[in-house]
């Protein structure tokens, strides 16, 4: 996801960084292109308007010529401008209601409204601790309920009994009662979706609404369908009213701008992003961190709290440690491509990193797969200790023996110093960035990724 409109922005922004003094004209010019990458990304024209004069005017103002790189400074507006679109602050689900706390969950066909309707209990059942159904008001697609229920089953989380022949209005107001009985915090409402929105469904779901009123409604989109999600957006925000955004397959290859433009469009914060199939898949969604991944920074928070999850504690810290010192050797590459393993292949990871968006492209059209991280870990199994602790040692008969070592060609092991080479320059650029303070640039850590650091 924005993996485009970042290489576009990031070679507009080189360019302007390169130029050392600026002049309003060179401002003019790069905003220009600015706005074409956000429209080309599939941003809604009217928030690409709004942005580009916002921006705009403040890179043109005194205090950014005057400075002393106004390249950055302009990168800077940029990245604080596209934060407030996206929403500035995370926002999760509230569950400041009366219990049973009902969440309406509403789309379009497909855009993933059972399967975030399961991710969400299993996060309020297993982070939150909180009791929660769901029920199914889908009765028009064969096995939709049946849908529901299974989901449920695998999350351990009850779903409404299935009454054959009720409609979605009365199934609503059972789950409701038949929640209070049982004592649950919070009621998830799942329900039909439609190729397009017609009056009918928008009818249906204002009935539901009005019988429950849902302290969550919210809209679950698909982030890969482009400006169909915004027009989708605008209709379901005036005539339901929504609360909030379920951005979906934020894990896809797509272009991002509608998820760009969903704040704007609602006035609604974006609450949380589908990021896979697996009901796992849900995380929250950070502006800033969002941001900077858009502007070539990464998503190390991200990333560090992913690991973090995944990867034993200790293990974690060591890891942020040796990153803070820039040290990188073939037993941490060897740990970290276990690592890559275990938290789901070596794309997901590369795309959180500063810096790497464009290796990632390099990475995925090598095809890198599961054999290739087994292979290069025997390749690393082959060297001895001290080799690998200290990788300038790799001569070209050492070289050979780990090739034959692990069966694989020298050119096999020259790509993997490479990547080390590569992956140890990026750990001392970052390891350099601590506590300088001020903006961050490409490159850098993100605001408030310090207090994650170890001191
Ligand atoms: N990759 C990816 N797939 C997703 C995500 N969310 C949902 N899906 C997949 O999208 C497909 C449709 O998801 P559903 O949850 O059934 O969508 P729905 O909106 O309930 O569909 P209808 O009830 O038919 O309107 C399923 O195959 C899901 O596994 C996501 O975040 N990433
Ligand atoms: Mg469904």
């Amino acid at each position: 996801m924005f993996d485009s409109l970042s290489d576009k922005l990031g070679g507009i922004f080189d360019k302007l960084k390169r130029r050392g003094a600026l002049k309003e004209g060179d401002v003019r010019e790069a905003m220009r292109e600015v706005r074409i990458a956000l429209l080309e990304a599939d941003v809604a024209l009217s928030v690409v308007k709004d942005f580009i004069a916002a921006v705009t005017e403040r890179a043109v103002g005194q205090e950014v010529m005057k400075s002393v790189s106004p390249g950055q400074m302009v990168v800077k507006i940029v990245n604080d401008h596209l934060v407030e679109m996206l929403g500035s602050d995370t926002v999760g689900i509230s569950l400041a209601a009366v219990a049973p706390v009902p969440i309406l969950m509403v789309g379009l066909q497909g855009s993933g409204k059972t399967t975030s309707a399961a991710k969400i209990a299993k996060r309020l059942k297993e982070k939150d601790n909180k009791k929660v159904m769901m029920a199914s008001l889908d009765i028009y697609r064969p096995a939709a309920m049946e849908q529901l229920k299974v989901l449920g089953e695998q999350i351990d989380v009850p779903t409404l009994p299935i009454i054959e022949g009720q409609l979605p209005v009365d199934i609503a107001k059972r789950a409701m009662t038949a929640a209070k009985l049982q004592g649950m915090d919070v009621v998830i409402l799942d329900t039909a979706g439609r190729l397009h929105i017609d009056q009918t469904l928008m009818s249906e779901v204002v009935g539901v609404r009005n019988a429950t009123s849902p302290h969550e409604i919210l809209l679950v989109v698909d982030s890969l369908t482009g400006q169909d999600a915004v027009n989708v957006a605008q209709q379901f925000s005036d005539q339901i009213g929504i609360t909030g955004v379920v951005l979906t397959r934020m894990d896809g290859d797509g272009r991002g701008g509608a998820a760009l433009s969903m704040r704007a469009v609602t006035g609604q914060p974006i609450k949380l992003v589908g990021t896979g199939e697996k009901l796992e898949d849900l995380e929250e969604f950070h502006p800033e961190r969002v941001a900077s991944r858009i502007l070539g920074m990464g998503d190390v928070v991200s990333l560090v709290e992913k690991a973090a999850e995944t990867i034993e504690a200790d293990e974690a810290e060591k890891m942020i440690k040796k990153m803070k010192k820039g040290q990188f050797d073939f037993d941490d590459l060897r740990t970290q491509l276990r690592q890559m393993k275990k938290l789901g292949g070596m794309s997901s990871i590369l795309g959180m990193l500063p810096g790497i968006g464009k290796m990632q492209k390099q990475i995925a059209s090598a095809n890198i797969d599961d054999n290739l991280l087994k292979r290069q870990e025997a390749i690393i199994n082959s060297m001895t200790p001290l080799e690998r602790g200290r990788p300038k040692l790799l001569n070209a008969s050492r070289k050979k023996r780990i090739a034959a070592g692990s069966g694989v060609t020298v050119q096999d092991v020259n790509k993997l110093i490479k990547m080390q080479k590569q992956m140890a320059g990026m750990m001392k650029k970052m390891g350099k960035m601590g506590g300088k303070g001020g903006m961050p640039l490409p490159g850098q850590l993100p605001p408030g990724m310090e207090g994650l650091m170890p001191k």
